[in-house]
């Protein structure tokens, strides 16, 4: 069944026939984001064998989706910056000329949708009603999908109402064709505020609202409109005596992001609540009183699951108890789901996440690794009530943290501005499992945008630096590592809960409450600043953890040549320049002791 259209928007009916004229639909369907809808998209899912009801009374409005096995990550190698130059998407970005991809993207849609029912999904990224937000609608092939995005977005009919007749809408065309890695592209076109996603239907290729959009276009769109858009979570800090305060915090995939933005803080901190703002990517714009304000674009958590348990992150496990969609997480037959790092120990069978019966002791992960949860955010008992406040929140610090098992201490701040910068743009961390094909080690992933940044990355730093002259009132800048190993492989840091005496260390900056200890890399808390009462880890491990070894920033500073000279000749001098006055101090200090 084809549904009219219910917007009289003429360049988006437009569109949506001539995509419809490419692709061939037998039905096209308006989505217009209610409930009957939703009901009705799931119960032809089901039918479909696209999703698998849970245990109802368990695990209410809550389905299984398995993934095609060759379809489980993002795919960095085959995601494309289609801008006219190839100076234009930088160093760290593949290329294509935007005849090029157009026309290799078309053969490939050319009736792919054939059979099939072409979903138009209007969504807005933002609240409603904020000056922040951008509409997008994605054109969709996926009943999977769309029920992502009604999870994910405002999504509907507040989208087709903020769009009007004529307003500016980013172009989304998604197909899974074949789902083959042969026809597999995500191509962004920031010229033309376009993504075209073909062969693929995992989150971050196909849901087009959140990296193509919020981040790959939207941090092209930031530069040229004087803002951030940076793949951080946002988080609130509200202190006994009732004083809130907001931090955004960028971490790579799967390193915790999600954690830290839903963290309850150790019993000692009695009084003290955090509130999750965002779990993955925050807007960012110069307020009228000088300071960063933050939006999250989202309006749900695509989480990884493994790891997620009562103990490491509640809230996570209370937003997703229903209304929720679990990709490539195990299942029993009876409809209830497990995850590697579950509350409990594996029962003696299970379905994997390729749908195979698996045995307890097998060596065989149940859960995919980068398996997922999409659960909304009106779920989470910790959301912040400014969530939906079309002005955001103010932002006292920013923090930069990768998952580093040496060299880098638990916390470290920045002198200034430019510093931070430099901080966030050397920025490595260990690879995870969030994409697919990366070498294993340590790569460089400035501010945790590396897969993200939709331009030039040596223009990307320099729009931070250019940030400054904006920004009267700047956030202090963070860097953290929560993942610093021992000799042995064992986490120095507890981390999750433990996180909040690095955060009120760094809130107490932020307000001025605090000192420091200048050291020759940034600023450190000095002997007793960091509340230490009832951690899990002994003086040793906490000095281990808190280091600076000479000898080993020495060595880091060193590689990062390499990392500059891939950044090629628009890397800013600034930033070079910190390298080369950090690397001299160190060196001159290693000379005398
Ligand atoms: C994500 C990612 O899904 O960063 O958020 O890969
Ligand atoms: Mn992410």
């Amino acid at each position: 069944m084809t549904t009219p259209a219910p917007t009289q928007h003429a360049a988006l009916i437009r569109w949506v026939e001539e995509s419809a004229k490419l692709t061939r639909p037998d039905a096209i369907v308006w989505c217009d984001g209610s409930e009957a809808e939703k009901k009705k998209f799931t119960a032809e899912a089901v039918a479909a064998k696209v999703l698998i009801p849970l245990d109802q009374k368990k695990w209410p409005n809550c389905y299984y989706h398995h993934s095609n096995q060759n379809d489980v990550a993002r795919v960095e190698h085959l995601t494309v910056i289609c801008t006219p130059t190839k100076d234009e998407a930088g160093p760290t970005n593949n290329w294509m000329a935007p005849a090029e991809a157009y026309a290799k993207l078309t053969a490939i849609y050319d009736g792919c949708m054939k059979g099939r029912t072409m979903y138009v999904v209007p969504y807005i990224m933002g609240p409603a009603t904020s000056p922040f937000s951008k509409v997008g609608v994605e054109l969709t092939d996926s009943v999977y999908v769309a029920l992502n995005m009604g999870i994910m977005t405002r999504m509907g009919k507040v989208a087709l109402d903020r769009l009007g007749k004529d307003g500016e809408f980013n172009k989304g065309l998604h197909s899974v064709a074949d789902c083959s890695p042969d026809r597999r592209w995500i191509c962004h076109f920031p010229q033309d505020n376009t993504i075209w996603s073909v062969g693929s239907g995992y989150g971050g290729n196909a849901l087009l609202g959140k990296k193509c959009l919020a981040l790959r276009i939207g941090s092209a769109l930031a530069r040229k409109e004087g803002w951030l858009a940076e793949h951080m979570l946002i988080l609130e800090a509200e202190s006994p005596k009732g004083e809130k305060q907001y931090v955004a915090a960028a971490f790579p995939s799967a390193c915790g992001k999600t954690n830290f933005a839903m963290m309850i803080p150790p019993q000692t901190f009695s009084g003290w609540k955090i509130r999750t703002v965002g779990d993955d990517i925050a807007w960012m714009r110069v307020g009228a009183d000088g300071r960063l304000w933050a939006v999250n674009p989202e309006n749900g958590y695509f989480g990884v699951a493994p790891g997620t348990n009562r103990k490491t992150n509640p809230n996570a496990m209370d937003s997703v108890r229903k209304d929720s969609l679990f990709t490539n997480v195990a299942r029993t037959k009876d409809g209830d789901i497990w995850w590697e790092g579950w509350d409990t120990e594996a029962p003696d069978e299970l379905i994997d996440w390729k749908g195979d019966v698996w045995k307890k002791g097998s060596k065989d992960k149940a859960a995919h690794p980068n398996s997922r949860f999409t659960a909304p955010a009106a779920n989470n008992p910790a959301l912040s009530p400014s969530v939906d406040d079309p002005k955001g929140v103010p932002i006292s610090a920013l923090i930069f943290g990768g998952r580093r098992s040496t060299t880098v201490p638990l916390v470290m701040e920045a002198f200034n501005w430019t510093h931070g910068v430099y901080m966030g743009a050397t920025m490595g961390s260990e690879t995870t499992a969030a994409a697919v094909g990366l070498k294993e080690g340590v790569r460089r992933d400035p501010m945790a945008m590396l897969p993200f940044i939709g331009y030039d990355a040596g223009s990307y730093l320099q729009h931070w630096l250019d940030m400054q002259q904006r920004i009267p009132n700047p956030p202090k800048v963070y860097l953290v590592n929560w993942f610093r190993k021992s000799q042995d492989g064992k986490f120095l840091w507890p981390g999750y809960g433990d996180n909040m005496r690095v955060l009120k260390w760094i809130l107490d900056r932020a307000a001025g409450r605090v000192g420091a200890q200048e050291t020759l890399l940034g600023n450190t808390p000095r002997a007793g600043d960091l509340d230490l009462t009832g951690v899990a880890a002994t003086p040793e491990q906490v000095a281990a953890a808190t280091r600076i070894d000479l000898g080993e920033w020495q060595a880091e500073l060193e590689s990062q040549a390499e990392w500059f000279e891939k950044l090629g000749k628009t890397l800013p001098r600034p930033i070079s320049l910190q390298r080369d006055l950090l690397l001299e101090r160190v060196k001159a200090a290693r000379a005398v002791t």
